[in-house]
This record gives C-alpha cells, structure tokens and sequence, in this order.
C-alpha cells in the first residue's frame, strides 16, 4: 500500500491569521485530498504539529480545521494516525496535556493519536512512531529507539546538526546516534526539507514564514512494499521576491499580478531611477491585493553601488557577513554565536 505523510500542519499559526489558514487548508482541499482520492490511499500519517499554538485554540480556527481537514477524513474513508508534536503540547516536559488529544481522540474512528512511542504495521511495514521527546519520556524513547523493530522510524526530532531553517543547523538537541541503526527515519519538527544519510526531514506542506521563500514545499507518499518515498510538490505559495528595475521594459510593462494575491511580496530596488514610476508600481501591487508589501531599497540605504543585499541569503546569514566587515568588533566568532542563539531561541518561541 501506499501511505501519505505530512507534518507540521500548524493550524492557527502566525496569530490564528485566518488568511494563513486558508492557504493552509486550500492545499488540503485543492491538492491532497483529490490525491489520496485519486490514488486509492486510505491512509496518512501525520508527524506532529498539528495545531500551533501551545495553550490555546481560537474556536474559529477550530471550526474550520474540523469542517475542512478533519471531518474530511471520516468522509473519504482515510484513516490519519498522528504523532504529539512539541506545538500540541501545553508543557514542555510532558505529552500529557496535548492539544490533539484533547480535541479530536474519540472524535472519529479514523483518526489514531499517538502519545507515546508505538510500533504500528500499515501493510507488511512497520513504522516505530515517536512523539515529542521531553524530560517525562527520554528514557522511555531511548529505549525504545534502541530496541524497535521495525526498519522505518517516524517521529518528531529535535536532532543536532540538521537545518532549522535554510542555512541555518540546529545545535544542542538530541544526537543522530540512537537513529543510524534503521533504514530510515522520517521527521516533522523543522520546517525546511532536507536529508542526511537516513534522516529526512519532510519540510512543511505550504509555506509559513518568510524562510519559505526558496524550499521545496509539498507532501510524501511512502510505499510500504519498495519502501520509496516520493515526493509531491505544492507549487502554491504565500511568499514572493520581486527585483525591482525600471529600466527593465519586461518589468515595466508586466499587467498581471494576480500570482500575488494575499500574498507576502518583498521589493528589491536593483535600480529606481524615476520615483512616479515606482510608487505607480506599489499601488499596482496594493490593488491586486498583496497582504503586504516591504521594500529593500539597499542601494539607497547603504549608498553602495553594486553590493546588493541579496534578500536569497536568510537573516543570520545577513547579520554574520556584517559582522565579517565591521573592524571594530575583534571576537568575531564570539559574537556570532551569542547572536545565532539568540536568533534561534527567538524562532523556537515563536514557531
Ligand atoms: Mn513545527
């Protein structure tokens, strides 16, 4: 058979943004379930992050995460087994109080919830399933990773080494160690897709953030017979570059700019030699109903002539190249790290 597998769903992220999670759910109706349906799969498994915030639920969000994901499942027949991601939890040393728990189990004869580490078989494979790992449930994951079975491992990993988001690796979770003894490992948890030896983390589904920009979003689906995993990309996207350059005829003369609606664009002046031209391009924006607009007008702000700030680069990666040129600042090496766990911290409290 063939199983779907997707993660970090995030239902009710960046402040239960109704536009967000639309976009979310659109993926869901447009794209994933027409699959499942069109392939004859009747089962998903979901790792972890279900919904996003930790200790509440906006009821809206609630209502239409029930009417347009959850309830679709028992409509299409599709079973969904789901790990306890570290956003489910109310605390942070305990699976205990989750959220998926407290809304859904028993909800539904299809939906399956996962609290602690469990061996499950779909088909002739089994996959080891294990939910966030905290201070309550360590040793009980230890020693389940050490004596499992099973040849596929799914879980919700907090892993040393990997990418958190584009360029930038996670320090001072768990190790790998206990994990190179299976086949392969399937991961939520960070949201940028990205594979070391048998470690995959799958990337979230659509994008979130603006460290989406340039990833591979989309979902997979794993055959339990060969053991494949294939991936299925979502081309929708809720975040968008734009060099500017009104020199550039193409750009002048472009009309349609429904790709960006409700979306998230950022202006990058590569060259703005006539300002009515660009405020005119600004409000062709706004009237195709951008969410927002921010511009990176870096050739005025830096007053430099060819270094442009390239926008591809993510933020740390920005703030240690400024680093690398300011003289005065001697312990480089120092400062960076203080500042990339500060940035990471401030992600993790956030996401
Ligand atoms: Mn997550």
């Amino acid at each position: 058979m063939r199983i779907a597998l997707i993660n970090d769903t995030h239902f009710g992220a960046r402040n239960d943004s109704s536009i967000f999670l639309n976009y979310f759910l659109e993926f869901f109706e447009d794209q994933f379930f027409p699959y499942c349906i069109d392939n004859n799969i009747d089962t998903v498994l979901h790792l972890g992050d279900l919904m996003d915030r930790r200790k509440y639920v906006n009821f809206n969000t609630l209502r239409k995460v029930r009417q347009r994901f959850f309830e679709k499942f028992e409509e299409y027949g599709i079973h969904l087994h789901c790990i306890v991601g570290n956003h489910d939890t109310y605390y942070k040393n305990t699976n205990q109080v989750n959220s998926i728990t407290e809304l859904f189990q028993f909800k539904s004869k299809y939906f399956h919830v996962y609290e602690k580490p469990t061996e499950v078989r779909f088909d002739s494979l089994c996959i080891g399933l294990v939910p966030w790992i905290n201070d309550e449930n360590r040793e009980e994951c230890e020693q389940f990773l050490n004596n499992c079975s099973c040849p596929i491992i799914g879980g919700h990993f907090e892993l040393t080494g990997y990418e958190i988001i584009p360029g930038v690796q996670f320090q001072g979770g768990m190790s790998d160690n206990s994990l190179k003894r299976y086949e392969s490992v399937l991961s939520g948890h960070y949201h940028t897709k990205s594979s070391r030896n048998n470690v995959h983390y799958l990337g979230t589904q659509y994008q979130i953030t603006f460290h989406d920009l340039n990833s591979n979003k989309g979902f997979h689906i794993l055959d339990t017979e060969t053991r494949e995993l294939e991936f299925i990309e979502n081309e929708n996207k809720k975040f968008h570059i734009i060099y500017y350059d009104d020199t550039d005829p193409e750009l002048l003369a472009r009309t349609d700019f429904n790709e960006y609606k409700e979306c998230y664009v950022k202006v990058m002046i590569r060259n703005k030699t006539r300002s009515k031209l660009f405020d005119a391009f600004i409000d062709t924006l706004y009237k195709h109903k951008v969410i927002d607009v921010s511009v990176i007008d870096s050739v005025q702000e830096f007053n430099l002539e060819e270094e442009v700030i390239d926008m591809a680069k993510d933020t740390l990666t920005i703030i240690n190249d400024d680093i690398d040129s300011d003289s005065e600042i001697l312990d480089k090496d120092s400062i960076k790290m203080i500042v990339r766990e500060l940035y990471i911290e401030g992600l993790c409290e956030r996401e």
